[in-house]
Formats: structure tokens, C-alpha cells, sequence
């Protein structure tokens, strides 16, 4: 029987180097190889503070258990009486993973016991997250989110509810109704823009953009709004960037937030009038942020209408600084976006962004006269 398992073991570390959760599965299963034989000797075990009938049904259903708990809304629960109970220390979590181990040794298939030791890492990382806390470890946080899909991080939203991508309608052109356009049709573009009118922190997407101050460290306006829903750690990471210029970029995790990233941006502050400054400067909050988000490999990106409150520039002058950069980036990069949104709050805002865009995204080649 020892042989048997030994045999098991070796094929489990034979298994191809891999980066990702998988090299982190093997890593995980190598360091509870003295765990391993130490339950190898036991007689009965203790699953999540339960005997388990025998040794063989312990260790599937510990599988089984950890599998349904990392994709329901119980993983806090479960890590709450976990928590309670001082079993979430490296050691217990390395406990979890040697039972894991044995329920393979006794015939569990190798692909059932990879997804069982890579949930089970996922499980042993989630017991250390608690976004309600401003004192836990940023990084590791961040690692731990951004490893997971969307629907396996539902669990973690702090907000009560959410708007996933293919709820937001896509907008579309209508023929021959505006004025003539300088822009030429690009079929390419179509369905890869939408106006939201609503609360950004709401949408389930890659990226939602903040209108951020320079010390990045939170504000009023869907500022403030983005950090109450991500919760106090967005703040840590933030801290760590070291503040943004004015028409810069820079990226972090969403945290508690449905959005996987926050790109946070700086606009000009335009209560002395809107000069080519300002314009350029909030063109370059755009463009950065959407550069930000391609670099990142995030496919959908939601915009407030920036600078357009606190900082006081003209909603009426800003959309077509931004619908004109949007566009620019888009034509020269649409293979790397899905989405565009532009989230507006404001009544006013969404009757601006309809009546205008059919001027930068035309329905047909209405080129305007240059006469
Ligand atoms: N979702 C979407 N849009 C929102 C939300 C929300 N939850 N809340 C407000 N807006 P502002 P700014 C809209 O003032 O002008 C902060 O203190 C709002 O109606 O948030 O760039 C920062 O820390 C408006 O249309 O940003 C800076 O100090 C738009 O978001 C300063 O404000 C932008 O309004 C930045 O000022």
C-alpha cells in the first residue's frame, strides 16, 4: 500500500513544470510531502472539525467539499469559523492539501486530483482575504484575485449588486439622422461602445477608470464612490504608486469592487476656463488610460465623464475631446478592446454623449464638406 502511494506521489511530481496555479499546485503538494505520510500513519482524520468515516471517503469528500466551497458565496462563512476555529495557519492549509494528496494515493484520477489540489490552493489563499480590513496584505490580495475568474471572485464583491458586460447595451448608430460627420464609418468599431447611465461601481467588467486626484489616495465624486466599494486596501495599493500627474494613468486592483482593475487618472482642472492645456490634458487622461488598459490585457473599459464635476470643466466641451480621442484610439487599436463604456451619472451628460456620437461614429460615410 505504501509503495502505492509513494508511486502516486512521484507521478503527481512528474507532472510538467507549468508557471501559474499549477506550478503553484505542485510546489504546494511538495511541501506537504512530510504532512502526507504523517497522515498516511493515522488511523482517523479530522475534515473541516468533522471524523470522517474512513480514510478513503475522508479525503474524496474533502475534495468535493473544497471544490463547492471556493464557487459559492459560503467561502466567507467557511473562512470565518476557520477562523474561529485557528485553523487557518500555512500548517492547516498545508493539512488540507496532504488530504488531498492521500485521496489521490487511493484512486482518485490525476485530472480530478489537479483540480481538487488547485482549488485547494485557491482555498488555502482565500481563508487570508478579508477586504473589509485595511490591514491585510495588498499584494497578496491582489495575487489572489486577479488569479481567479470572474465568477469564482463573486464571492468578494463588496458591492450588493452587479451589472456584467452583456447587460450593457451596446450603442449603435442610426442611419442618416445627425449632422454630417468628419469621421469615415469603421465597421470594425461597431459594438464596441455603450452609454451607462448609472453608478460605475456597479459593472462587472475588466477596468473601470477613476477620476482621481494626484495623491491617488481617494476623494469625493465616483473618486470617493470607488473607493467605499473596493474597500480600504484599495487605498494600500494606491499609497504605493506614489501619486499620478495630471493626464497620467495608472492601474490597480478593483479589490471588493466588481470591476477586476481600477485605472486611475488625473484630469485638468478647468474652474479658470478650458484652454489647450486642459484639452490636451484630458485627451491624455483618455488615451493613458486606455493604453493602461491594453497593456493590462483588459478588454473592457468603463469612463466617467472626468473632470466634468469637482474640477469643473464643461461636460459640453469635454465629450468631444473625449469621443475624438476614443475614437482615434479605437481605429488604430480595436483589436484590443471588446468595450468601451461611458458611464454617465448625470441626465444631462447622457443626452450629450447620444447627440454626439453619431458625429464620431457614423453609420455611413457621411464625410463632411471640406468647403
Ligand atoms: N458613477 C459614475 N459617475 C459618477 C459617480 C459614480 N458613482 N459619482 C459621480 N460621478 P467628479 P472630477 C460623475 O467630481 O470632476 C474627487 O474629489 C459625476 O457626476 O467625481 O474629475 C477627486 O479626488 C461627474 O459627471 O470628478 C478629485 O479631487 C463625473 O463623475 C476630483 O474629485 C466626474 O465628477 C476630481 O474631479
Amino acid at each position: 500500500m505504501a509503495h502505492q502511494v509513494l508511486a502516486r506521489v512521484s507521478h503527481i511530481r512528474a507532472l510538467p513544470r507549468t508557471t501559474g496555479p499549477l506550478s503553484r499546485v505542485r510546489a504546494d503538494f511538495h511541501r506537504t510531502g512530510v504532512k502526507f505520510k504523517h497522515i498516511f500513519t493515522l488511523g482517523s482524520l479530522q475534515l473541516g472539525g468533522k471524523p470522517a468515516t474512513s480514510p478513503v471517503r475522508g479525503h474524496i469528500n474533502a475534495a468535493l467539499r473544497v471544490d463547492s466551497f471556493s464557487t459559492t458565496a459560503t467561502a466567507k462563512a467557511f473562512w470565518r469559523s476557520s477562523q474561529a476555529k485557528g485553523s487557518s495557519s500555512p500548517r492547516a492549509n498545508r493539512g488540507w492539501l496532504g488530504k488531498l494528496a492521500l485521496g489521490a494515493a487511493l484512486g482518485v484520477s490525476t485530472v480530478a486530483l489537479v483540480q481538487s489540489l488547485h482549488t485547494g490552493v485557491i482555498t488555502a489563499m482565500a481563508l487570508k482575504i478579508n477586504l473589509d480590513s485595511a490591514q491585510g496584505d495588498w499584494k497578496e490580495t491582489k495575487e489572489f484575485l486577479l488569479s481567479l475568474s470572474v465568477k469564482d471572485r463573486r464571492p468578494y464583491y463588496r458591492t450588493s449588486s452587479s451589472v456584467p458586460l452583456d447587460e450593457i447595451p451596446v450603442w449603435a448608430p442610426t442611419a442618416g439622422g445627425s449632422e454630417p460627420s468628419s469621421y469615415q464609418r469603421n465597421e470594425k468599431l461597431d459594438q464596441k461602445i455603450s452609454v451607462y447611465t448609472g453608478d460605475i461601481t456597479m459593472l462587472e467588467i475588466d477596468a473601470i477608470v477613476n477620476a482621481a486626484n494626484k495623491t491617488l489616495l481617494g476623494g469625493g465624486g465616483v473618486d470617493g464612490a470607488i473607493h467605499r466599494a473596493a474597500g480600504p486596501i484599495l487605498k494600500q495599493e494606491c499609497a504605493s504608486l506614489h501619486g499620478c500627474e495630471t493626464g497620467e494613468a495608472k492601474i490597480t486592483c478593483g479589490y471588493g469592487l466588481p470591476a477586476k482593475y481600477v485605472i486611475h487618472t488625473v484630469g485638468p482642472i478647468a474652474h479658470e476656463g478650458v484652454g489647450e492645456e486642459e484639452r490636451r490634458a484630458l485627451r491624455s487622461c483618455y488615451k493613458n488610460s486606455l493604453q493602461t488598459a491594453t497593456e493590462n490585457a483588459a478588454r473592457s473599459v468603463a469612463f466617467p465623464c472626468i473632470s466634468t464635476g469637482i474640477y469643473g470643466y464643461p461636460s459640453e466641451q469635454a465629450v468631444h475631446e473625449v469621443l475624438a480621442t476614443v475614437r482615434e484610439y479605437l481605429d488604430a487599436h480595436h483589436d484590443k478592446l471588446d468595450r468601451v463604456i461611458f458611464c454617465v451619472f448625470l441626465p444631462k451628460d447622457k443626452e450629450l454623449y447620444l447627440q454626439n456620437l453619431p458625429l464620431y461614429y457614423p453609420a455611413e460615410a457621411t464625410i463632411k464638406s471640406k468647403l
